[in-house]
């Protein structure tokens, strides 16, 4: 079972990860170099050790195929894995007026009277993006993130390129290519982004009549970012392989910084206590094609039985 791998991955860092600090101030344990591979033909990688929400998975992969960086398509489906990130350029805007809301993340975690105020203005700060466009344009943008460099990225010429689309030409037409990148690492844009992009550059390999993917993903938050990025990416090569009349090979998946908060040490614990269940079964919708023209209601997991959800606190 393919769930293995990420549990023995857990498993590692809590026995040798190194004691580090980090930019939100909440420690973790870390190795640096590490990697995973499923095979997707024996199953679709959403975790069983614990509720994976596939839709929100599904809803922000959109998103990114959309070439959207508001998060107000996000709210309107109910999707509010990036609202931190947004809410920071928020009140941290010379615009904002209310309570101080500085280092919010940590703080809400340990003042009952601050999470209090934080939940209020979060909540405020969600109806605004929602009801208000000027708000929204300014304050739901998080800038030049995945969406931005995945379908238009900006050339020093002015011009504009279309990477997803043109990786997914080049399988089709190319598909021996040792070509096909995607990157979102743009070094000029790095200092604009509200979170410079985690999963940095993918590339995709056909042989066999299968599409393989590889993704590097300099920063890994093992317990919350990475059971996303998995399924994400499985996603992903699932719905090109579609496309482009393949089937589905296998997903590696390389890290850099791989770590586990200090705060989710217990959680995954827990989680390496229980035992994985077969992965589910992904079904596409046949009568679309265009990765462009997919939307969630084109997505159906099957056999889903994971065991129940396990809370932990996000480092902003
Ligand atoms: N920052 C950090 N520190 N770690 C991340 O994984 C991360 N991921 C980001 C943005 N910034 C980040 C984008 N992806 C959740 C999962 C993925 C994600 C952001 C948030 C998350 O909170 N997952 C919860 C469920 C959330 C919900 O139901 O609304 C989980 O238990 O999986
Ligand atoms: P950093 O920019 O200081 O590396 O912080 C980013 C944090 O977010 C880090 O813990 C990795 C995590 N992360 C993921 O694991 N997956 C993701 O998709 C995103 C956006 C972030």
């Amino acid at each position: 079972n393919g769930e293995l791998a990420y549990l023995n991955m857990c498993r590692h860092v809590l026995d040798n990860g190194n004691k580090k600090e980090d930019r939100t101030n909440t420690g973790t344990y870390s190795v640096f170099g590490y990697q995973l591979r499923f095979d997707l033909s024996q199953g679709f990688p959403l975790l069983t050790t614990k509720k994976v929400p596939f839709r929100l998975v599904a809803s922000e992969l959109l998103w990114f195929i959309k070439g959207d960086t508001n998060i107000r398509y996000l709210l309107k489906n109910n999707n509010n894995i990036w609202n931190e990130w947004a809410f920071k350029n928020w009140v941290e805007s010379a615009e904002y007026t209310g309570p101080d809301m500085t280092d919010f993340g940590n703080r809400c975690q340990t003042d009952d009277t601050f999470n209090k105020q934080y939940q209020e203005q979060m909540k405020i700060f969600k109806e605004n993006i929602l009801q208000d466009d000027a708000f929204a344009e300014k304050f739901g943008d998080l800038g030049s993130v995945y969406g931005k460099q995945w379908r238009n990225w900006k050339t020093s010429q002015k011009e504009t390129i279309d990477q997803l689309k043109e990786v997914i030409d080049s399988i089709r037409n190319k598909p021996d290519s040792r070509r096909h990148i995607v990157s979102a690492w743009n070094p000029e844009d790095v200092p604009n982004m509200a979170l410079p992009p985690c999963h940095t550059m993918f590339q995709f390999y056909v042989a066999d009549g299968k599409l393989s993917c590889q993704l590097y993903q300099r920063s890994a938050d093992i317990f919350l970012g990475v059971p996303f990025n998995i399924a994400s990416y499985a996603l992903l090569t699932h719905l090109i392989a579609h496309e482009c009349d393949l089937e589905v090979g296998d997903f590696i998946h390389t890290f850099g910084d791989a770590h586990i908060y200090a705060n989710h040490i217990d959680q995954v614990k827990i989680q390496l206590e229980r035992d994985g269940k077969v992965f589910p079964e992904l079904i596409l919708n046949n009568e679309k094609i265009s990765i462009f023209d997919f939307d969630i209601n084109d997505f159906e997991l099957k056999n889903y039985y994971p065991h129940p959800t396990i809370k932990a606190p996000i480092a902003v």
